[in-house]
């Protein structure tokens, strides 16, 4: 087994070892061409399936209102003469802008009914923000919230995290001929789109700090709507544990006014994982887990378990919303439950070089942690330049072109946040108009916008080339404006190397590459025809904000870039030997 990894196995992970069995063979149509002869030495960044998908991530609530009859619009009006109304509560900004901490129609079926726009731009996932019960009116205790102004008062569950029932769909969602499996099935079937399951563990509504408790904040209700828990809008530290509702909640303040689950307590945990295998076998495909750095790497762990015990293999990633590559990628470890992460730390290099400050493309290079095994597999993590979380890029159109040639061809597996195709409310924080409501209108606008088009082009790129989805990245120059770098996929069916040019200057920009490439014929994925490499060098021209791709369909010859693989490879080999050897 270990000759036929030898060859590469990458510096990256251990994880990826496996993958080199001779008995592991995929049978996935994507292959690379080019079968005919068995290379000795195989590359590949990750076997994780979830590596071939491109994922747009909408918040439900704010994409597309397909169905008035799921609004509520009236909800919560009952409540102290109606200042705890649930449905659009907008707030005025400066020069026109503005934003909304209320519901604002967004459904299952408008979702459904944009899934051929989706699909269009090359995705091949959505992820959903969470779409569990969440309470019926806006929260009347925490910090008052405004335009730009951070808080949790006056906010309601639009965007899904403050769970009350795990196993009900929040009202808002489906529609009576369109639940979650119903979506789902509908989304794979006609679409090809897999979905994401965006799940909470750390916590449940907000649950303390109001003058009085209203409609079910701070409750907690079991599959059958038996009420299992109730903060009773008490402090966390005035909670009982004479009070068997109160079990549930740990002691201590956490997030925001949010009640905190108590990790330790069995019958929490056999509440949430029920709840999360619940709606897997709905049909979710994978699962992305909120706030995950707020309960212990235990949880985690024994939540992974159980949900691959029923699914192997079960992709997760997870919100650990730090810079710290080693912080978070502790959760990676399997000992930590082998959870893959949202790659922040990428995220604020690529708004840095995308963004105002135009910072160099070498701005990337201490965050892609291609060889220092600080991941337990750096290519299977998410990347994005922005989500409802962090502040939207803040960029021209030029900037996020070359945001998105960027995110589709480096490593990782790529998100894109809703409307981001078209710059929609580029720069603007949760709160100022980052989560606002996007709509029909904006997705026809969007299809004729030109961050839509170049995003369609290098997203189908991706899709295209296996190189580009799993191939090990071997950096050649990260400059002022430009980037070189290979993409390589060698394995027992085909081999496929990509080469990644980008060029994010005004002006265009004549490559003259020496060393590293192979020679042979190379295919120009955007300029087309074929470019021949011969002396391991080559030069091209890439226009201003624009990229290439070239692909060679063929193992490499290149003395330079061979030696570079094998070193990688006995690297990969030592750091094997006694940290992960039941593996091996
Ligand atoms: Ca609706
Ligand atoms: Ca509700
Ligand atoms: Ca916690």
């Amino acid at each position: 087994m270990h000759n036929s990894c030898t060859a590469l196995a990458l510096a990256i992970s251990l994880a990826s070892l496996s993958a080199c069995s001779p008995n592991n063979t995929n049978n996935s149509s994507d292959k690379p061409v080019n079968a005919d002869t068995a290379p000795p030495r195989v590359v590949i960044g990750t076997e994780e399936p979830w590596a071939s998908e491109a994922i747009y991530f909408v918040l439900t609530d704010r994409f597309v209102d397909g169905d008035k009859s799921n609004n509520f619009e009236q909800q919560g009006a009952d409540i102290d003469a109606g200042q705890w109304h649930s449905f659009n509560r907008h707030f005025d900004g400066p020069e026109g802008r503005s934003a909304n901490v209320g519901y604002m129609g967004g459904d299952f079926k408008g979702l459904l009914n944009n899934a051929q726009y989706i699909q269009d731009m090359g995705f091949t996932a959505v992820w959903m923000t969470p779409i569990i019960d969440n309470p019926d009116a806006a929260f009347n205790g925490g910090d008052p919230v405004g335009y730009d102004q951070w808080g949790d008062g006056g906010k309601t569950g639009f965007h899904g995290y403050w769970g009350v029932n795990f196993y009900t769909l929040d009202e808002h969602l489906p529609s009576a001929d369109l639940d979650y499996r119903q979506l789902n099935s509908a989304l794979k079937q006609d679409f090809g789109l897999k979905t994401v399951l965006d799940i909470v563990g750390n916590h449940g509504s907000p649950s303390y700090t109001a003058p009085r408790q209203i409609s079910n904040f701070g409750k907690l209700f079991a599959k059958d709507g038996t009420l299992i828990a109730d903060h009773q809008n008490l402090h966390p530290t005035e909670l009982s544990d004479d009070q068997p509702l109160h079990a549930l909640y740990n002691r201590k303040p956490d997030v925001a006014q949010l009640s905190d689950f108590n990790e330790n307590n069995p019958a929490l945990v056999d509440y949430l994982v029920g709840s999360y295998l619940q709606w897997i076998d709905q049909g979710a495909n994978a699962i992305r887990i909120d706030t995950i750095k707020h309960v212990p790497h235990h949880f985690w762990k024994t939540v992974a378990d159980r949900i691959r015990a029923v699914h192997p293999g079960y992709f997760m990633f997870g919100e650990s919303w730090n810079y710290d590559a080693a912080f978070i990628a502790e959760h990676t470890k399997p000992e930590n439950g082998g959870v893959s992460v949202l790659d922040f730390p990428l995220q604020k290099a690529m708004f840095a070089m995308f963004g105002q400050a135009q910072a160099p493309y070498s701005e990337a290079l201490n965050a892609l942690h291609l060889n220092d095994g600080i991941y337990h597999n750096v290519y299977d993590l998410v990347t994005f330049y922005d989500n409802h979380d962090v502040q939207r890029l803040d960029a021209d159109d030029k900037g996020f072109i070359d945001a998105n040639n960027f995110l589709f061809t480096v490593r990782g597996i790529p998100q894109v946040y809703y409307g981001s195709e078209m710059g929609f409310e580029r720069g603007m924080k949760e709160h100022q108009g980052s989560r606002n409501y996007y709509g029909e209108d904006n997705i026809k606008q969007a299809q004729k916008h030109p961050i839509h088009q170049a995003l369609t082009r290098v997203a189908h790129l991706r899709k295209k080339l296996p190189a580009l989805q799993r191939g090990v990245q071997v950096n050649i120059a990260f400059e002022e404006n430009t980037a070189a770098f290979l993409r390589i996929l060698e394995t027992e069916t085909g081999q496929q190397t990509a080469l990644v040019l980008l060029n994010k200057g005004d002006s265009e920009h004549a490559f003259a590459l020496s060393g590293l490439l192979s020679n042979g014929q190379w295919q120009a994925q955007v300029q087309g025809g074929t470019q021949t490499v011969s002396n391991h060098s080559l030069d091209i021209s890439v226009p201003a904000h624009g990229i290439e791709v070239l692909v060679l369909n063929q193992a490499n010859n290149n003395p330079e870039l061979v030696a570079l693989l094998d070193a990688l490879a006995t690297k990969a080999s030592s750091d094997t030997t006694g940290t992960d050897g039941q593996n091996h």
